[in-house]
């Protein structure tokens, strides 16, 4: 194992769990990117830069300013196939393992694969489930997609191990970005006793005191977007990373 995933692993062991903040090119101007990138980098373990769509900047100039700024690895979670840049250390190769829309399942990735191969990028292979978390989210809008029922733990579990033996090397439970409720620590724990890969969890956390819950939970890294975007000062930056790695 090497790169980014070593990286990742490194964190989950020495830290307990990693804090990651995403970064959606949409929602910043391109100025104000390295400035961010300086800022959220002291205190998240990575950068996740991506989004349902990347519509206002060109993206490969969103990643190399973000990337030129860093302190921590880069990493693209990518909405589509067009989400792919040479300046990123490494890129989240997710298939929404949840849906049964063939395009994210394979079909972006076989658009994706040769330009990541030129580019020489760490691909991180990611069973990526879309969980139910209240109104309909940019992903589950963009994905056309269901998403599973809050309530079934059972169904999240049985899609993660099936990622698990397909090879991927991490699960990522999704609520989508601003979602009004995270995915539920019931099946964060289920699906966390049911397989042996690290989960991702992401999507609607609002305070650090939910991170850290989500954590006990059972999740290895947490990812926030929205509740950044709309207040990122060094105070709540400081509260998330001290919430996920004290649990
Ligand atoms: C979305 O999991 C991420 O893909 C982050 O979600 O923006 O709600 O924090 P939020």
């Amino acid at each position: 194992m090497s790169g980014v995933l070593k990286h990742m692993m490194e964190v989950k062991r020495d830290r307990g769990a990693g804090y990651v903040v995403l970064v959606d090119p949409d929602r910043y101007d391109l100025a104000e990117l390295s400035e961010q990138a300086e800022l959220l980098s002291q205190y998240a373990d990575l950068l996740f830069v991506g989004g349902s769509l990347c519509v206002r900047h060109d993206f490969g100039e969103a990643v190399s300013r973000l990337k030129q700024a860093s302190r921590v690895p880069v990493v693209i979670f990518p909405g589509d196939a067009t989400q792919v840049s040479s300046h990123a250390d490494a890129i989240l190769f997710l298939s929404l393992v949840s849906g049964r829309n063939s395009d994210l399942l394979i079909g972006e990735h076989v658009k994706a694969a040769p330009r990541i191969r030129r580019y020489r990028l760490e691909t991180i292979p990611v069973a990526y489930i879309l969980v139910e978390s209240g109104e309909t989210t940019s992903v589950q809008f963009m994905s056309q997609s269901l998403a599973i029922p809050r309530r079934k733990s059972e169904i999240a579990s049985a899609h993660a191990l099936a990622g698990e033996y397909l090879g991927m090397k991490l699960v990522f439970l999704e609520g989508g970005s601003g979602a009004d409720q995270h995915v539920p620590l019931k099946m964060i724990e289920s699906v966390g006793e049911f397989v042996s890969i690290p989960l991702i969890v992401g999507g609607g956390i609002k305070n650090p005191e939910e991170a850290g819950a989500i954590v006990r939970a059972g999740a290895s890294f947490i990812v926030t977007g929205d509740v950044i975007e709309k207040n990122g000062s060094e105070t709540i930056l400081r509260e998330f990373t001290t919430a996920v790695h004290a649990e």
